[in-house]
């Protein structure tokens, strides 16, 4: 996992992605849930202590990421807010204090690490969304994460027009949700591209059906994944 090879992670890093509304949010919680209820070993593999299972998110992990989080998505009706290039740096730093400060402590201590959204979202919202140079954003990603790469990236796939359906309801948008309907298209569109280009890494899930029907998709995956004979 430690690419730097300096270091063996024992843990897993286990990431959601997707557009905003598919339902990621909803499914890292009770995928949460679902891991620290169960505590005996399948197939011989040992299931992680409820104590070293870790919810986490980015932006706004760390005490710096969640003023981060708070200039990137504060709406603003000005001409002079966050420009794209500083939005690709300020989410660089937010992940680069996230891999340090969090998530390769815990992983070297065998934690079990479940995040709501890393790189991929970058490489979707920055590169395929705002149209920013992909080889400058595979450069920041990998200084901020210094070598560290998830051991399974859950994509949840929904219909755009229904992914959007579901952010509505919630009412009042962010500022990355306030963009118009072709940079979320992009965005989908960088989602699918990711996952094309990594299946080993990345595993699609259909984010379309009930909030338990979804839960199963995953639960499998995983199993299939981290506990197979
Ligand atoms: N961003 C970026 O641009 N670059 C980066 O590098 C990173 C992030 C890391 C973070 O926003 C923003 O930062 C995000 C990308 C950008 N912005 N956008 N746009 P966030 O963390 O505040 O929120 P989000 O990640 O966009 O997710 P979300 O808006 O909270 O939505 P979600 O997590 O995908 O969905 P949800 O909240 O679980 O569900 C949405 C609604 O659907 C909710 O009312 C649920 O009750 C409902 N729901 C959930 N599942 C179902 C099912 N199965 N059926 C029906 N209804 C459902």
């Amino acid at each position: 996992m430690d690419r730097s090879g300096q270091k063996s992670m024992t843990g897993k890093f286990i990431v959601f992605e997707g557009a905003d509304g598919c339902g990621k949010t909803t499914q890292l919680r009770r995928f949460y849930d679902w891991l620290q209820a169960k505590t005996f070993p399948l197939n011989g593999n040992p299931w992680p202590e409820p104590s070293q299972i870790w919810l986490t998110k980015e932006p706004g992990a760390t005490s710096l990421g969640k003023t981060l989080r708070q200039i990137l998505l504060t709406p603003t009706d000005t001409d002079d807010g966050v420009l794209p290039t500083t939005e690709l740096l300020l989410y660089a730093a937010d992940r680069a204090q996230h891999v340090q400060q969090v998530l390769k402590p815990k992983l070297l201590q065998g934690h079990w690490i479940v995040c709501d959204r890393h790189v991929d979202s970058t490489v979707a919202y920055q590169g395929f969304g705002r149209g920013l140079d992909r080889a400058l954003i595979e450069n920041l990603n990998s200084i901020a994460t210094a070598g560290l790469v998830s051991n399974l990236t859950l994509w949840l796939d929904l219909p755009l027009e229904l992914s959007q359906a579901r952010r509505a309801h919630r009412g009042e948008a962010d500022r990355m949700e306030q963009l118009d309907i072709a940079f979320h298209r992009r965005v989908y569109e960088g989602f699918a591209s990711l996952a094309a280009q990594y299946p080993e890494r990345i595993v699609r899930v259909d984010a379309n059906g009930s909030e338990n029907e979804v839960a199963e998709r995953i639960q499998t995956i995983v199993i299939e994944r981290f506990f197979s004979e």
